[in-house]
This record gives structure tokens, sequence and C-alpha cells, in this order.
């Protein structure tokens, strides 16, 4: 990192997750705390722990959200989860290259500059890390504003060969991995491939900026590729190569982590299938409870893979499933973010949320899910428990 200096906004958020006193919340940032409305409070949820805190957003290190605290369309770039498996490149902007290489009628290698005075096109697009889950209360989330340049526009720049199928990503960073049943280790790049038929997808994004920022450091300063719809792994950041060959890509991050494992039927046989973490699957959870007076609202998001909604519902405690109201931002790729009007009695009660798309496919209790193996792509129902008063 070159900015060792503390900002108040980090001093603050230091403070805030070792002890929250209640006279400092009033000068909290509004991304620490929940955007709360004259007289609104937040309800506490009863399965996280009363003091649930999260390390604070440091340079270099991993963050995620305190969901609870979600109530903004865009998520502030200060706040975005951030996951990395080598640690962050410090890349000088001065000499960055984008090379294309490989099965291409034309290699190429660009500047930031050249890539700055391309066409520019922007996208809404939410995600999570395929390791997200219910014992992080979904925190490894974000969903921004995402600008820069068609991957499409450098692929046909540069013609793609009709040989080519499969288009590999390799990000700066890299790391020591061991070879099995080898004593040495190599040392190799974070890398992650599209088949050339998904990769030549008009929403796939050369990214240079987020929500209307060049492109933070923690979230792959100057390019990441973001590939709408997919799981967060599929978004290289600090992108320097893109190339096209005709194999499949056998890297760590596609075919021995973030990999799924899980039990299927196979015509007819059960068997255990691995896949690689790609779409995300259909998902959604309760996150929040706020209450004006005795009027509650729970708030939620869904997660697509950009296939349409049908619905999303809750049911409260053994209650029927009453369909909540879906974000008007909303848009294909983004997360959506849903709201109910709730008036309870005091007490415990159980909420849940699931989400259905226009095809019919339903999002499944954590029973009626096929049994997996592996902790990747968690998208159960979420029961949450509550007490009101
Ligand atoms: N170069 C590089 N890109 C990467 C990773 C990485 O380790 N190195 N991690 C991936 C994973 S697993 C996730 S979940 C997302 C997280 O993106 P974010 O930190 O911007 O939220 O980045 C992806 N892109
Ligand atoms: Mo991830």
């Amino acid at each position: 990192m070159n900015d060792k200096k503390i900002t108040r906004r980090e001093a603050i958020k230091k403070t805030v997750n070792t002890s929250v006193a209640a006279g400092t919340l009033a000068s909290m940032p509004q991304w620490i705390l929940p955007a709360l409305a004259q007289g609104e409070e937040l309800v506490l949820f009863t399965d996280m722990p009363e003091d649930y805190s999260r390390p604070p957003a440091r340079p270099g290190a991993p963050h995620w959200l305190d969901t609870r605290m979600i109530s903004d369309f865009y998520t502030d770039n200060q706040d975005f989860y951030v996951v990395q498996h080598y640690g962050q490149p410090e890349i000088d902007l001065s000499d960055y290259t984008l090379k294309v290489t490989g099965l291409v009628d034309r290699e190429m290698e660009y500047s930031l500059s050249d890539l700055q005075g391309m066409n520019q096109v922007d996208i809404d697009a939410g995600f999570e890390c395929g390791g997200n889950n219910t014992g992080r209360f979904q925190g490894l989330i974000g969903n921004a504003n995402w600008k820069g340049v068609r991957l499409q526009d450098l692929l046909n720049a540069s013609g793609v060969k009709s040989e080519g199928t499969e288009v590999v990503f390799f990000g700066a960073d890299s790391g020591a991995e061991e070879i099995p049943n080898r004593d040495i280790e190599v040392e190799q790049s974070f890398s992650r491939s599209l088949p050339v038929a998904e990769a030549l997808r008009e929403e796939n994004l050369l990214a240079l900026e987020m929500n209307g920022e060049n492109l933070p450091q923690g979230h792959g300063r100057p390019v990441r590729l973001l590939v709408p719809g997919f799981y967060g792994v599929a978004n290289v950041k600090w992108l320097t190569q893109i190339h096209v060959q005709d194999r499949r890509h056998m890297g760590r991050f596609m075919g021995r982590d973030y990999v799924t494992l899980k039990r299927e039927m196979i015509g007819g046989e059960e068997r255990w299938v691995e896949n690689s973490v790609t779409r995300i699957q259909l998902k959604s959870a309760v996150v929040r409870v706020t209450k004006l007076g005795n009027q509650h609202k729970i708030t939620g998001f869904v997660l697509t893979d950009g296939t349409p909604l049908r619905s999303v519902e809750v049911k409260v405690d053994d209650g029927p499933w009453q369909a909540a109201t879906v974000d008007p931002r909303s848009t294909k790729y983004s997360w959506k973010l849903f709201t109910m009007d709730w008036n309870p009695t005091p007490g415990d009660h159980t909420l849940v949320s699931r989400a259905t798309d226009v095809n019919g496919h339903v999002q499944l209790t954590a029973e009626e899910m096929p049994e997996k193996a592996s902790r990747w792509e968690n998208y159960a129902q979420f029961p949450r428990t509550i007490r009101t008063s």
C-alpha cells in the first residue's frame, strides 16, 4: 500500500468495531451505520451475536459487509466486500499494459490510456463470493455500477481465430502453489477462463471505474474483468493478460478451487459431480429489519444470473408466503433489494425469503437442496430469527 495514513473515516471505523458507544453513533458515516429515517430503529436478529462486529476495512485485507446495514442500491466502494487469494499487487499505472495473445489474428498490447480512449459503457452488477455463507450473514456481497470497455471490443480488435475455444484471464497477482506428491512449489498467477462464446457476450466489461471512481486498489486497480451474472471469482482483478487457446484452462481457480462437489442424478445414476463455480445460482435472503413505532420493515436481497425474477416472497413463522416488493431500480444483473411491511406481535419470530424465476425455478430450503460436499455455492433459503417488542 502506498497510503499508510489512516483517514478519519477509517479511524472512526476502527472505533466502531471494537465498541459501539451510543454517543458516537450520530457522527458516523452513513455506510457504517444503517441509514435510518427519523425515529426508525434497527431490530436485532437473535441468530447474530449481540456484539456482532467485523474487522474494519483495511488496505490489503479481506472485508465483508454487515448485511444489516444494506439499505442503498449501490454498495459504497469503501465497504464493498474484498476477497483475494495471493494478496493485492501494486501496479504502476504508467507502465501498465494489458496484452491480448494466443489464437488471434493480431496480438495487441494496450496501455491504460489506450483503454481509457476506447468506447466506455457502464452496467449495474451485483455479485457474491462463491464461498459466501450464512456464517457471515451473507456479507461477501455487493452491488455497484461498473464502467469500462467491452471485452468484446478487444477480442474483435484482435480477431479470435476459429480454432480458439477458450479465453484465459490472468491477474498480476501470483502465489506459490504446491504440487501434489512432489516436494516442490511453482509460482502461478491468479487466472480464470471463459469459453469463447461466453467471453463474447456484450455485457462483459474490462472495468476501469466502480461507482464513478477509478477502480480502487482492493477491487483490481486499474482494470478488472466483470462477468455480469457470475460469482465474484470470475471477475479477475489486476488484469494484465487475455489469452485465447484451443483447450480448457485447468488453473487452480477453474479446476481445483471454487469447484462445487455435489450428488446428482446423471442419466439415472446417482453420482458425485464436480462443477466450476460460474453462473450465480438464484438466491435471496432477509438481512435487515427496521421499525418505526410498531411498523416493521423487512429488507433482503436477491441475486440471479440475469434470468428475470417472477417473485420474491417472505414467510413469517408458519404463515403463508407473502409477496415482497422488489426495488424498482433493479436491473438485469444488479442485486434486487426487496422489502415487506410487517406488523408483528411481540416475541420471537422466524423470517425466511424465497425467490422464484420466470422459468418457475424456486429457491429451495437447505433440506431440499442436493447433498453437497464442498463449501461453494450456498443458495438455500436462509431462515432468520428475530425478537420483537
Ligand atoms: N486477480 C485476482 N482476481 C480476483 C481474485 C484474486 O484472488 N485475484 N479473487 C476473486 C474472488 S474469489 C472474488 S470473490 C472477487 C472479489 O472481488 P472484490 O474483492 O472486488 O469484491 O474477486 C475475484 N478476482
Ligand atoms: Mo470468491
